[in-house]
């Protein structure tokens, strides 16, 4: 019996098959996700088998638009694993922290495997590794799936969250105009979600999700309240719901990015 359910999310080329092949050996069982011609893999923690690692399909987004998108989005909110490792290309942080931001949303503990660190190193970069969960709001563990460095302590701090779930999981908060239309979603939405998914069924609606709106079998009274505070932020920022979350999340990042970056005289907590 599995005790631990760690899904490890991140985008294509990440690093996250190097790092389950390392955590779990051979101790693997590899089929198809149901309905779709996407691999699923599936593994026990070679140093503790009362671990399940699921290796989902890599993603840029949670948006669904792809199979591979899809089946993460359905594992990640219906599948009910205890923590995420989001596994994240350190040399390319702005579009790979687009996604942990709709990870964090999802209502379960995330810890970022920042990967790539060899990379990184061999550039002549630093990364504040302390800033960068700081300021993300998530465990932030520097690894190299290649050199297989770091990967036994991402996956305990994994499991540490893991154990301490139900926790509430920490999110991006946005523009205040922005947050309190997503409060005013969440309040609509009251009973209709669990608890822990309202933020991201909130932000799944302000989008017009359709995915999201066909799961949720919504009030005519509630879908009319929502449309309402969608289309009067639409007003106050003069963009679209979309575009709205869009811009906001990159503003996020670029503030992360812009805390972490460490100058050249500032070396310190680099990865060793
Ligand atoms: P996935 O698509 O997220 O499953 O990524 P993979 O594990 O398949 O890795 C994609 C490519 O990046 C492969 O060629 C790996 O050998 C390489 N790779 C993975 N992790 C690292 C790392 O930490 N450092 C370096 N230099 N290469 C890596
Ligand atoms: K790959
Ligand atoms: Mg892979």
């Amino acid at each position: 019996m599995s005790d631990y359910q760690i899904a490890l999310a991140g985008n294509p080329n990440s690093g996250k098959t190097s790092t389950f092949n390392s955590l779990t050996g051979s101790n693997q069982y590899v089929g198809n996700w149901p309905g779709v011609t996407v691999e699923r893999k599936e593994g026990r923690l070679k140093t503790d088998a009362t671990v399940t690692i699921q290796d989902l399909p890599g993603i840029y987004s949670l948006s669904p638009y792809t199979p591979e998108e899809v089946v993460a989005r359905d594992y990640l909110l219906h599948g009910q694993p205890h923590a995420i490792l989001n596994v994240v290309d350190a040399t390319n942080l702005e579009r790979n922290l687009y996604l942990t931001t709709q990870l964090m949303e999802m209502g379960i503990p995330v810890v970022i495997g920042l990967n790539m660190m060899d990379i990184v190193a061999k550039q002549g970069k630093k990364i504040n590794l302390e800033k960068l969960a700081y300021s993300m709001g998530t465990p932030v563990v520097g690894m190299s799936a290649l050199k297989k460095r770091g990967l036994q302590e991402a996956i305990n701090e994994t499991i540490h969250v893991a154990k301490q779930f139900p926790v509430e999981a920490d999110y991006p908060t946005y523009d205040a105009r922005l947050e309190t239309a997503l409060n005013e979603i969440v309040d609509v939405l009251g009973q209709t979600v669990l608890e822990k998914q309202s933020r991201w069924y909130a932000v799944k609606l302000f989008e017009r999700d359709t995915q999201a709106q066909q799961e949720l079998n919504l009030s005519v009274i509630q879908k009319k309240e929502i449309e309402e505070i969608i289309c009067i932020t639409e007003k106050i920022f003069k963009d679209d719901s979309e575009t709205i979350l869009i811009n906001e999340r990159y503003e996020f990042i670029s503030r992360v990015i812009h805390l972490c970056a460490i100058e050249k005289d500032e070396i310190r907590l680099s990865f060793s």
